[in-house]
């Protein structure tokens, strides 16, 4: 049995009241580790601990900062493999998921900001004969950053590393249903030498540890990643304190595929974007619109796909999905599953849990399951399940497929397939969505925004973005 710790003033510590949580490997249903279950008092000591560092930290030179972020990017790489098989054994995702997507971005982030950090400059706007204008930014100082339990380390690195590179002493909760490769990370940040205080790690749960958080008065802004509930619950709580707020939330993602995409491309990636990390990413395209005229060749290809999708024990190669990631969350997969018949769609694939043998005889495995004939308003067409089932509908003009895909109270990613260039332009441009993909999928370049319109988030995170995030700037004008 394992037993983590906090990671609070450079050293691994035991939570102050001695409380811990069961953490169970979602592809046995066993639990395999315990976890803090920490409170307001280790809060408390993480914030001393950031404060204390804040000073040294934040009058560090950019280069040795990110020289000490580029040295944690190294460690996660030497241990790629041990870290990919943590993340798989507390996710449920297959271990080459974690080898080939989750561990290498989560060392790129530290790679990408250690050397962004160098790269930051502020502006100066020279009024000629008059004034010279320059903007300091500085850092906002003790900063909280809370992630969820999708992509684990890849998404707790993505606010780490900027806020850390941009000066911030960083106090983060990683997901209670996920804090493995968290753990592995306050001891490769002991490795790699980072000064005591500036990353303090605490681990536990919403309420517990995630709420001290969000309500310190000493903590300035807030990365958060994960439900739209939660995300309403910290902007009520932070926002009267005048914290700054990131939040990345749900979505509900159309993919619109045009009569003229490279059909077998159009497939493969939809089936990637439709159940990869058992559709347990925020940027899965969960609704598939398809132009009429190819809506019959499309989903013969793509349920021949779905039935090659082996659903098993996440450590074997030939394992495509994984387990879900807890037995709630199975439940309320499977829940929307039910609803969707209530609601009259027509079951093509799956629908039903899978029970395995041997070693995963109690994981929390579901078929990827594909509906048709539901209407674009109903429950499950506008709703985030997050999870492995889609939805399947044709339309006959631009414009159907547009009211289609905006139909929700989210805005997070979008995709497009077709060949005819203006289209795609005049398309990406009518969605509400804050990312879009053109004939591509999950395609990554960290210096662009990412985040969503309406529901699905307020601000963004990646490149420059990131780094204003975490500071604060201050005009100052010299008279000429
Ligand atoms: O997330 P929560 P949950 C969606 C998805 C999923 C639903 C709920 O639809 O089914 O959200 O998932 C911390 N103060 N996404 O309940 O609770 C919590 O401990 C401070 C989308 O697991 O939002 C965890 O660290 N922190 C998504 C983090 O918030 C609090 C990814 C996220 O957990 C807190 C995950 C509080 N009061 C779920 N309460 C995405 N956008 O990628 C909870 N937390």
């Amino acid at each position: 049995m394992l037993h983590l710790l906090n990671y609070i003033g450079g050293q691994l510590v035991a939570p102050h009241a001695g409380r811990y949580l069961d953490n169970p490997e979602p592809a046995t249903g066993q639990v395999f580790s315990r976890i803090p279950d920490s409170d307001a008092h280790d809060v408390q000591q993480a914030v001393a601990a950031a404060e204390a560092a804040l000073p040294a930290w934040r009058l560090l030179p950019a280069e040795e900062r990110g020289r000490l972020l580029v040295r944690i990017s190294e460690l996660i790489e030497r241990d790629l493999e041990r870290l990919a098989q943590a993340e798989s054994q507390d996710n449920g995702k297959p271990v080459s998921l974690a080898r080939a997507v989750d561990i290498p971005r989560a060392a790129s982030n530290f790679a990408f900001f250690g050397t962004a950090a160098q790269h930051f400059a502020s502006e100066t706007h020279f009024q000629e004969g008059v004034a010279l204008n320059y903007t300091v930014r500085h850092p906002l100082g003790v900063v909280g950053c809370i992630s969820p339990w999708n992509l684990p380390l890849y998404l707790f690195t993505w606010k780490i590393a900027p806020a850390l590179a941009a000066g911030c002493c960083v106090v983060a909760k990683p997901s209670e249903i996920t804090p493995y490769t968290a753990f592995l990370l306050s001891e490769l940040c002991i490795e790699a030498g980072l000064p005591a205080g500036v990353l303090n790690i605490v681990h536990g749960t919403g309420p517990g540890a995630g709420q001290p958080i969000i309500e310190h008065p000493a903590i300035k802004a807030i990365s958060f990643t994960g439900g739209t509930k939660t995300g309403e619950h910290i902007a009520r709580t932070a926002a009267p304190m005048f914290k700054k707020l990131s939040l990345e939330l749900g979505g509900k993602n159309p993919n619109l595929i045009f009569a003229d995409c490279d059909l077998d491309e159009a497939v493969r990636t939809s089936l990637r974007s439709s159940f990869a990390n058992q559709g347990q990413i925020c940027l899965c395209g969960s609704r598939i619109l398809v132009e009429r005229s190819i809506y019959e060749p499309f989903k013969e290809r793509f349920l021949a796909g779905v039935a090659g999708l082996t659903v098993g024990d996440p450590q074997r190669a030939e394992s495509r999905q994984g387990a879900l990631v807890s037995e709630a969350h199975l439940q309320k997969v499977m829940s929307y599953i039910e609803l969707a018949q209530q609601e009259g769609g027509r079951l093509l694939a799956g629908g039903q849990r899978v029970q395995l043998e041997g070693r995963c005889a109690g994981g929390y495995f579901l078929q990827p399951t594909v509906f048709e004939g539901l209407a674009p308003d109903c429950r499950t067409n506008r709703e985030e399940i997050f999870g492995p089932v889609v939805t399947l509908a044709p339309f006959d003009t631009e414009e159907e497929a547009l009211t289609w895909a905006n139909g929700t109270e989210y805005g997070l990613a979008a995709t497009i397939w077709t060949r005819d260039l203006n289209r795609a332009h005049r398309v990406a441009h009518a969605l509400h969505s804050g990312i879009v993909w053109i004939n591509t999928w999950l395609h990554r370049d960290l210096r662009t925004p990412f985040g969503g319109m309406k529901n699905s988030g307020v601000g963004r995170e990646g490149g420059v973005e990131a780094l204003r995030f975490f500071t604060e700037p201050q005009s100052i004008t010299v008279k000429l």
